[in-house]
C-alpha cells in the first residue's frame, strides 16, 4: 500500500482539528420563545405611549391588539396588516425572522398612528 506524502496527512491532519475547533466554538442554538404582547388602542392615546417589544430573532410573536375604534393593524417591515375593531381584537402572529425595530402602526379614519415599535435582536 502507497503512504499518503507527508504534506497530505499534515493537511488532513489540519483540517480535522480545524473542523473540531470550529465545532468547539460554536455557540449552542439557542432555542426560539413564543412572545405575546397586549396592545390597547384607545381614542386617548398619545404616541408617546407607544410601547417598545423586544424578542429575539426566530421568535413566534404575537401581537394582541384590542380597540375601541375600527382599525387595521399594520406590523412596518413584515408588512403585515389586520383588521381590530371594537369587540373583534386582532391577533397577529408572525415569526421575527427580520432583525431591526419596527414600528406597529394603526391605520384609522384620517390617518395613521405608532401604537408601538417591534425590536428584533439578531439571536
Ligand atoms: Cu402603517
Amino acid at each position: 500500500m502507497r503512504r499518503q506524502p507527508r504534506a497530505a496527512r499534515i493537511a488532513a491532519l489540519a483540517g480535522a482539528a480545524l473542523v473540531a475547533a470550529l465545532q468547539l466554538c460554536a455557540p449552542a442554538p439557542a432555542q426560539a420563545a413564543a412572545a405575546s404582547f397586549d396592545l390597547v388602542v384607545s381614542a386617548a392615546q398619545h404616541p408617546g405611549d407607544a410601547q417598545v417589544m423586544v424578542v429575539q430573532q426566530g421568535d413566534e410573536v404575537t401581537l394582541k391588539v384590542t380597540t375601541e375604534l375600527p382599525v387595521e393593524v399594520h406590523v412596518h417591515g413584515y408588512e403585515i396588516e389586520e383588521a381590530a375593531a371594537p369587540g373583534k381584537p386582532a391577533s397577529v402572529h408572525f415569526r421575527a425572522h427580520a432583525t431591526g425595530r419596527f414600528p406597529v402602526e394603526i391605520h384609522l379614519k384620517g390617518g395613521h398612528r405608532v401604537i408601538g415599535y417591534l425590536e428584533v435582536h439578531p439571536r
